[in-house]
């Protein structure tokens, strides 16, 4: 359900985003695990980012933010989060709840980290500084080999998780942001875009559906 700020509701958990914004990848996390969350667009055109109701969420004023109304702070105030790796550990965590094991944690916290701190600038950076995302996704290609999960070295055959949404993600975005990349050398990384970009809850979170 999409909102507006100034009609926001409270609801267990609410999301705040905008188009064409990071908050697609959490929308993308939420609609895999089936976790009902409330939507409100923030106009960042119209600068709704700079309203005092949105800044009491995120002093940044950027977007995405979360308020989860399951964890209420000192004050009795909702949690309320923002970046959009903190965002998908906390929903990992405490509503798909997809572990519990500590080494589960460390590896799924160290995949969001490259995501958003390493692979996101180097695909930035892509046009002037091509090596370091070639060197990136070299490295990244055998561990995506026939499928991989990024946990698999926790063993079994982990389900897709908030590891593979914060990377393949970012993946699936290197044929619109690094338009001049030859992806022919990475077979699995090609493999991992085809994948991601057909599943029914990505298309849904990027508006393709
Ligand atoms: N590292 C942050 C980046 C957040 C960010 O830069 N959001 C952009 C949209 S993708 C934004 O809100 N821009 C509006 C502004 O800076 O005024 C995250 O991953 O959540």
């Amino acid at each position: 359900m999409m909102e507006t700020l100034a009609a926001l509701a409270p609801m267990a958990l609410t999301l705040y985003g905008a188009p064409r914004s990071r908050a697609a990848l959490v929308r993308w996390y939420l609609g895999e695990k089936g976790i009902p969350c409330d939507d409100v667009t923030i106009d960042l055109a119209a600068g709704e980012q700079r309203a005092s109701a949105f800044l009491a969420i995120n002093p940044f004023g950027k977007v995405p933010a979360l308020v989860d109304d399951a964890f209420s702070l000192g004050d009795g105030q909702p949690l309320a989060l923002f970046e959009s790796g903190a965002i998908l550990l906390h929903l990992a965590e405490h509503h798909a709840r997809e572990s519990d094991s500590p080494a589960w944690r460390s590896l799924t916290a160290q995949w969001i980290l490259f995501a958003n701190a390493t692979l996101g600038p180097a695909m930035v950076a892509a046009s002037t500084r091509p090596q370091e995302i070639q060197r990136l996704l070299a490295a990244l290609d055998p561990l995506l080999a026939e499928g991989r999960s990024l946990l698999a070295p926790l063993g079994g055959a982990p389900a897709w998780g908030a590891a593979d949404c914060a990377v393949q993600g970012y993946l699936a975005y290197l044929p619109l942001f690094c338009k001049d990349l030859d992806l022919s050398p990475y077979p699995a990384i090609q493999a991992s875009i085809a994948a991601t970009t057909a599943r029914a809850a990505y298309k849904s979170a990027m508006g393709l559906a």
